[in-house]
C-alpha cells in the first residue's frame, strides 16, 4: 500500500465519531493523547538495550513488586500527557496507589478519566520480549467543574467507553475498542503515525490454543486440573491435543488470542485466591476488548465486565478469549466446585 492510501488513527477515530451526530470529538482527542503517549514509551522501549535506562529501579509498587525504570518512564509520560490533554480530569495507574485528580481548569471540566498499565509484563523487557501499555476510559460520574473522585475509578468495566492497548511486538500496534468494535493500528515508523492495519477485529468462536502458567498447577482447584488435562488429552474429533502458548505479558498473550482464537487464564489458586492480574488496569480493558470482538472474559462466578470494582488495586481470577473455550473451561470448573 502506498502511504498516501494509509488512515492514521486519528482520522479513522473522527471518521467514526461523525456517525454520532451529537459526539463532540473529545474521546477521539482524548485516544489520539494516549496514541502520543505511546508513541514516546515506544522510543524509549526500542532503545532499551541501548540507554541506561533498562534494570531494576529498586523501588516497589503498591502491590509489593519491584518496578522497572521504563515502568517509571511509562507511567510519567502517561501522566504527564494526560495532564495536558483537555478532556483528561484525572487518572489511576498500577503503579501508583491512589488516584490522581487534574486540577487545572481545563481538567476540572473534562468528562473522561483514564486507568492504565503504563507497562504490562515489564519482567520480559530483559529478553527483549513484547510488552505493552493498557488502558481503559470512563465517563466520570462526579461532578464537572470539579476534581474527579476514586467512584470515577471503580465502575464495572460494562460502563467503559473505550479500552485498549499499544503491543510493543516485532512491530507497535495500537488496538482500540469502543462499543462500535475492535480496530488495530500499526506505527508506521517513518511517518510517526499509527495507521489503520487490522479493522474491524473479532476473537474467532473456537479456538486450539490454551495460555496460562501452568507451573501453578499443583496449586489448581481439582476443575482447573481436569480442564489442563482435557486440553492435553488426544482427541482427534475435537482438534485436541491444543497446544500451549505462555509469554507472560499479558498483552502479548491477549494479542495473539484476539488474532487466533483460544483462551487465556489467570485462575485462582490455592495460595493466590484472587489470582494474579488486576480488575482495573488488565482484566476490564482486555474483557471490554475481547467482548466487542466476540469474545468472552469471566472470573469464574460472573461477567469480568459486570463485577463492581471495591477497590483501586483489585485482583481477579480471569478466563478470556474465544467464547466456546471460556464455556468449555466453566462446564470443567463449575462440575467440580460449582461457584454461586
Ligand atoms: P505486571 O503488571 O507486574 O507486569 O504483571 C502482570 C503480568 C502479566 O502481563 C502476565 O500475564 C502475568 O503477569 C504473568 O504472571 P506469572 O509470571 O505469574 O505467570
Ligand atoms: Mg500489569
Amino acid at each position: 500500500m502506498s502511504q498516501s492510501n494509509l488512515i492514521t488513527m486519528d482520522e479513522f477515530t473522527i471518521r467514526e465519531t461523525r456517525k454520532f451526530p451529537q459526539a463532540t470529538g473529545d474521546l477521539s482527542a482524548l485516544l489520539r493523547d494516549i496514541g502520543l503517549a505511546g508513541k514516546i514509551i515506544n522510543n524509549q522501549v526500542r532503545r532499551a538495550g541501548l540507554v541506561d535506562i533498562l534494570g531494576k529501579h529498586g523501588a516497589t509498587n503498591v502491590q509489593g513488586e519491584e518496578q522497572m525504570k521504563l515502568d517509571i518512564f511509562a507511567n510519567d509520560t502517561l501522566i504527564k500527557i494526560l495532564k495536558n490533554s483537555t478532556e483528561c480530569a484525572g487518572i489511576a495507574s498500577e503503579e501508583n496507589d491512589e488516584h490522581l485528580s487534574y486540577e487545572d481548569t481545563f481538567s476540572l471540566n473534562s468528562k473522561y478519566v483514564v486507568l492504565f498499565d503504563p507497562l504490562d509484563g515489564s519482567s520480559n523487557i530483559d529478553v527483549n520480549a513484547p510488552i505493552g501499555t493498557i488502558f481503559a476510559i470512563y465517563r466520570r460520574v462526579s461532578e464537572l467543574g470539579k476534581s474527579c473522585t476514586e467512584a470515577d475509578f471503580l465502575q464495572p468495566g460494562n460502563r467503559l467507553m473505550a479500552a485498549g492497548y499499544v503491543i510493543f511486538g516485532s512491530s507497535t500496534m495500537l488496538v482500540y475498542a469502543t462499543r462500535l468494535g475492535v480496530n488495530g493500528f500499526t506505527l508506521e515508523p517513518s511517518i510517526g503515525e499509527f495507521c489503520l492495519s487490522h479493522p474491524n477485529m473479532k476473537c474467532p468462536e473456537n479456538g486450539k490454543i490454551y495460555s496460562l502458567n501452568q507451573g501453578n498447577s499443583i496449586k489448581f482447584s481439582d476443575g482447573m486440573q481436569s480442564y489442563l488435562n482435557y486440553c492435553m488429552e488426544s482427541n482427534k474429533e475435537e482438534g485436541r491435543p491444543f497446544s500451549h502458548r505462555y509469554i507472560g505479558s499479558m498483552v502479548a498473550d491477549m494479542h495473539r488470542t484476539l488474532l487466533k482464537g483460544g483462551i487465556f487464564m489467570y485462575p485462582a489458586d490455592k495460595s493466590n485466591v484472587n489470582g494474579k492480574l488486576r480488575l482495573q488496569y488488565e482484566c476490564n480493558p482486555m474483557a471490554f476488548i475481547l467482548e466487542a470482538a466476540g469474545g468472552k472474559a469471566v472470573s469464574g462466578s460472573q461477567n469480568i465486565l459486570d463485577i463492581t470494582p471495591t477497590e483501586l488495586h483489585q485482583r481477579v481470577p480471569i478466563f478470556i478469549g474465544s467464547k466456546k473455550m471460556v464455556d468449555k473451561v466453566m462446564e470443567y470448573v463449575k462440575e467440580h466446585e460449582p461457584v454461586s
